[in-house]
């Protein structure tokens, strides 16, 4: 179906004065619906973008979102906006769904410049919850800061922006249509990411192990996954139908909190955790780039996820090869270091945000990194991927043949364990939280040398990180606590939170495989959580007894 090209007027609208506050944050820029609902707000940061995005004339531009309240609206801007600015062709989907994982394929498929990806990812949706825009650049990855700080130094003196006129797009299915000069291509946003995870992945391996009596269930959230679980799992793998819940993307995400953690996904954890009907259970985020998994009273913390996945990578077809390197953000635990260090592989250790990855990922330094925070994925695209890492789980499984408590505990006996927790403490007061963080900042330099929790701290920094292919430095990347045995305890402020501010509390402590790994994580860490509510006054300064979210 191709309509007719209609003459496309532009109009050219001047603000009365620019946003100030339009700047993104660890990825993209995520505000209340209701400020999105500003006149002129998302037309000031898509007007930014579109001026700083290398190639915007004659380019092609991938857009689409989660779902969210907001999604369709939005789309209909940005292409209007596109147009304006001599895009000559827009990749949207049916229903606007589009997975940030299946976006960063797009990109990379379609040799488009850039993608705008709306989503909040985790956080609530509805006109009460939360709206974000997301770029990534031409190589399918969250833009760089140079780029996003670009982005925000242009929406501080703009005057104004340009946009065709056009009736609303008709994303109700597939084909193409045009305002003015740009063609919009509307595709099923599922088939592509599908067709690249049946490259990687064994799934007439994986399907006999979903015919057999293991047990799947997976919670898409009422988020963006929905259409690609169902499709993956019970379409091409053969899992009985009612395997994919809350399967349905809608607006609200059903009122809940798409963030797939032990708080917000307590339906699928008390499935796996508490019943025995179960083998495996997954979630994934809002936008579909995180996931949690579950085995049979089993819950994986995502650190280990990335260190089960780096050590068993060759039994999957699309890692057979062999992985030339990993990374994991600073928080993450050191699970994966002491993985890459048996199999004679560089570890990289980045700042929080997926963007870090993508130097590494484009000069093949690293084919596997994650995040402590169920984010996991690998260069077949350039952002994390939640349904890929539960695909990898599965045919690990399927390979061996175990349960997923067994491989946890074969690893462990392996390598020893990483016990590890983060502690958030939501939508606290702002003042309160940097008053918190900036206290502690200013006493590392003395805490050198002091006893902490029964060791001692060997080194107190705000974590840096120079790019090993750029050379480009970030600073103020979290607070760290070293500790002489190898503990450590990290303290880090949120990015990607609207309301107040969220600290983060990291913890970790290493035991050998000669030594006990079988305890709960919460009593193994208990000394360190002790301690550093003690010297960071957690519970007097923030008010909260105790944290919002332990996982
Ligand atoms: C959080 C996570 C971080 C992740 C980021 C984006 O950031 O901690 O690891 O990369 O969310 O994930 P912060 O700044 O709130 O700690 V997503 O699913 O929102 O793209
Ligand atoms: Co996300």
């Amino acid at each position: 179906m191709s309509s007719s090209v209609t003459p496309s007027p532009i109009r050219s609208v001047t603000l009365a004065q620019p946003f100030t506050d339009q700047k993104p944050g660890t990825s993209g820029l995520r505000k209340s619906s209701l400020q999105f609902q500003t006149p002129h707000y998302l037309e000031s940061f898509i007007e930014a973008s579109l001026r700083v995005i290398p190639g915007v004339a004659g380019g092609t531009l991938v857009v689409g979102g989660d779902g969210r309240y907001g999604n369709r609206s939005a789309i209909d801007v940005i292409a209007r906006m596109a147009a304006a600015h001599g895009v000559t062709r827009l990749v949207t989907t049916t229903g606007g769904i589009l997975s940030t994982p299946a976006a960063s394929h797009l990109i990379r498929s379609r040799g488009a410049i850039a993608g705008i990806i709306l989503s909040a990812s985790h956080n609530p949706g509805g006109p009460e919850g939360d709206f974000g825009v997301k770029i990534n650049g031409a190589n399918g990855g969250p833009a760089p800061e140079s780029l996003t700080d670009a982005v925000y130094a242009a929406t501080q003196s703009l005057e104004g922006y340009r946009i065709a006129e056009a009736e609303p797009l008709n994303l109700d299915q597939p084909g193409e249509q045009r305002i003015g000069d740009l063609v919009v291509e509307v595709i099923d946003g599922v088939s592509d990411y599908v067709a690249l995870m049946q490259k990687l992945f064994d799934f007439d391996r994986i399907a006999s192990l979903l015919r057999s009596d293991f047990r799947l269930a997976f919670d898409a959230m009422h988020a963006v996954t929905g259409p690609y679980a169902s499709r993956l799992f019970e379409g091409l793998l053969g899992a009985p139908s009612g395997t994919v819940r809350n399967g349905l993307p809608l607006e609200d995400f059903g009122g809940g909190h798409p963030d797939p953690n032990l708080t917000y996904a307590a339906e699928l954890a008390d499935l796996l955790l508490k019943g025995n009907d179960y083998a495996f259970g997954a979630a994934c985020d809002g936008d579909g780039d995180r996931n949690m998994i579950l085995g049979r009273a089993c819950f994986v913390n995502p650190s280990d996820s990335l260190a089960v996945l780096t050590a068993n990578a060759t039994l999957v077809p699309g890692y057979a090869k062999g992985l030339t390197g990993v990374a994991r953000s600073m928080p993450t635990s050191a699970a994966v270091d002491v993985v890459a260090e048996g199999l004679g592989i560089a570890c990289f250790e980045t700042p929080t945000g997926w963007k870090f990855f993508g130097n590494l990922l484009d000069a093949s330094r690293i084919t596997l990194c994650g995040e402590e925070s169920f984010g996991t994925g690998s260069d077949h695209i350039r952002e994390k991927d939640g349904l890929w890492a539960v695909l990898f789980w599965l045919n690990i499984l399927a390979v061996r043949g175990c349960s997923v408590a067994e491989v946890m505990a074969e690893h462990w006996n392996r390598f020893g364990r990483h016990y590890y927790s983060r502690h958030d403490y939501e939508a606290i007061a702002s003042d309160a939280a940097h008053g918190l963080y900036n206290r502690i900042k200013a006493m590392l330099p003395d805490l050198v040398g002091q006893p902490f929790a029964g060791r001692t701290i060997a080194t107190a920094d705000d974590f840096a990180y120079t790019d090993p292919v750029d050379g480009s430095i970030t600073i103020g990347q979290g607070l760290r606590l070293l500790l002489d045995d190898g503990s450590r305890v990290v303290l880090r402020l949120s990015g990607t939170g609207t309301q107040g501010a969220t600290l983060r509390v990291y913890l970790e402590s290493y035991v050998p495989p000669s030594g006990n790994l079988h305890q709960d994580p919460q009593a193994a860490l208990a000394d360190l959580i002790h301690a550093i509510d003690a010297l960071a006054e957690i519970r007097t300064r923030t008010g909260m007894e105790r944290p919002t979210v332990i996982t």
